[in-house]
C-alpha cells in the first residue's frame, strides 16, 4: 500500500511542518506531565490524506488450518473453553484480535454428542459452515440446523448456544463477529443464561420456513428489530440463486455475480453492523480492481482462484479464507475454465454506510488490473 502522506504532502499549506528544536521537546514534555499534547506533533497521522488500515492483506489456508483445529478437540473441551475456536489474527491486529480492521473471525470446532451453554452478548456473530452434518445452534429460541455453505446470524443480543448432534465427526464453522467494533466503542456486555440452556420451539429453521421463500408473510409488517427475522441461509438455495443470476444479469465488473444476504422486511443488511455476500465467478472470469472504504473477510466457498490485494496474489481454495483491509485495491480471478467459484464474505459496510463513511473508486490504469509484486 502507499505510504502515509509523502514528505511532498505534508509540506502542503494546512498540514502541520513544525521542525523539533529543545525549546519546543522541552514543552511537549511540559504537556505530557499535564496529560496533554501538542495536535502539530500528530496532526498529519490522525488526520491521513486516506485510510491507512494497521492490518495487512492475509490468506490462511485451509489445508494448514484444519489439522491445528483438529487438535483442540483433544486439547480442551468445549464447555471448558466456552467457545473451541482457533481464531485468525492479523498481524497488524494482534491488540485487538481483529481479522481485518474491525472484524473477527475464527474457526470453530464440535466434536459429535457436543453441545455448549446459552449467552449473549452485545456483539453480533455469524456463521459459514466449512464442513460436517449435525451443527446446530438455538438463536433466541429457534433451532437452526445448519450443513457446509450454510449461512447464519446471531444478531446482537440474542441467546445463543450451540451443538452437534451427528454422529458421524466434528463440524468445522466459522464464526464472525463485530468483536473489536464493539470494543473500540466501548460497549461491551456479556451475560449467561440463568437457566444455563434455552427451551427451544418445536419447528427447527422456522425462520426459513417464514420467510426463506421470496414472500412476506401475513405479520412481517410487525417486525421491529434492527435485524433480519431470516436467521439462516441454506447453501443450496444460495446457490440456485447465484446460478439463476448470472444466466439472467451481468453482475460486477469488480465482483462478479454478487448478491448480498438481506434482511427480507427491509431489504436492507441482515444485521446493523456487519453484512455478507455470495459472489460467483464464471469460469475463467478476471474482474477489474477497486477499492473501498469497509473491511471484508473472505472464505472460498467453491472452487480455486486467486486475488490481487494491494499488489499481492493470494492464490485460494475452498475453504481458505482471506482478508481485504479498507481502502486496499483488490480484483478477483476463478482460476478454473470449466467451473465456476465462489466467494462468501462479511463486512462492516452497514457501519460505513450508516456513518456516511462510504466511498468507492476504480482502478483507472493498466486496463483495470493491479500490477503484481
Ligand atoms: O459463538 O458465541 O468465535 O461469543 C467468539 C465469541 C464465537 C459465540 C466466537 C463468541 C462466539
Amino acid at each position: 500500500m502507499t505510504p502515509r502522506g509523502t514528505r511532498r504532502d505534508d509540506t502542503v499549506l494546512g498540514r502541520a511542518r513544525v521542525s523539533d528544536t529543545p525549546e519546543l521537546e522541552a514543552y511537549y514534555a511540559e504537556l505530557a506531565d499535564r496529560e496533554a499534547g501538542a495536535l502539530w506533533t500528530v496532526a498529519n497521522k490522525i488526520e491521513p490524506w486516506y485510510p491507512q488500515p494497521q492490518s495487512a492483506p492475509v490468506l490462511w489456508r485451509y489445508a494448514e488450518l484444519r489439522p491445528l483445529v483438529r487438535k483442540a478437540l483433544d486439547l480442551v473441551s468445549a464447555d471448558d473453553a466456552g467457545r473451541r475456536v482457533v481464531m485468525l489474527v492479523n498481524p497488524g491486529r494482534r491488540d485487538v484480535s481483529a481479522a481485518v480492521g474491525l472484524l473477527y473471525t475464527g474457526l470453530q470446532i464440535m466434536g459429535p454428542g457436543e453441545s455448549m451453554t446459552a449467552h449473549r452478548h452485545q456483539a453480533a456473530a455469524l456463521r459459514f459452515v466449512h464442513e460436517g452434518t449435525g451443527a446446530w445452534t438455538i438463536v433466541d429460541g429457534e433451532k437452526l440446523r445448519v450443513g457446509p455453505g450454510d449461512f447464519a446470524i446471531t444478531p446482537n443480543g440474542t441467546w445463543h448456544e450451540h451443538g452437534n448432534e451427528g454422529d458421524d465427526g466434528p463440524v468445522i464453522w466459522q464464526d464472525g463477529l463485530d468483536i473489536p467494533l464493539v470494543n473500540a466503542l466501548d460497549a461491551g456486555f456479556y451475560e449467561v443464561h440463568p437457566d444455563l440452556h434455552q427451551q427451544p420451539g418445536k419447528v427447527v429453521n422456522a425462520s426459513v420456513a417464514t420467510y426463506g421463500g421470496n414472500l412476506l408473510p401475513y405479520g412481517a409488517e410487525k417486525w421491529a428489530r434492527p435485524y433480519s427475522p431470516l436467521l439462516a441461509w441454506p447453501w443450496e438455495a444460495t446457490y440456485a440463486a447465484l446460478r439463476g443470476l448470472a444466466d439472467a444479469a451481468e453482475g460486477s465488473p469488480y465482483d462478479g455475480v454478487i448478491a448480498e444476504y438481506t434482511n427480507p422486511v427491509t431489504g436492507g443488511s441482515v444485521m446493523p453492523t456487519m453484512g455478507a455476500h455470495m459472489q460467483l465467478l464464471r469460469p475463467g472470469q478476471a474482474t477489474r480492481a477497486h477499492r473501498h472504504t469497509g473491511s471484508v473477510v473472505y472464505t472460498v466457498a467453491k472452487g480455486r482462484g486467486v486475488s490481487v490485494i494491494a499488489g499481492q496474489r493470494f492464490p485460494w481454495r475452498k475453504g481458505d479464507i482471506f482478508v481485504v483491509p479498507s481502502w486496499a485495491w483488490h480484483e478477483h480471478a476463478n482460476l478454473d475454465d470449466s467451473d465456476d467459484a465462489c466467494l462468501f464474505s462479511f463486512d462492516d459496510f452497514p457501519v460505513m454506510r450508516s456513518l456516511g463513511f462510504r466511498r468507492e473508486e476504480a482502478y483507472a490504469d493498466n486496463d483495470g488490473h493491479q500490477p503484481t509484486l
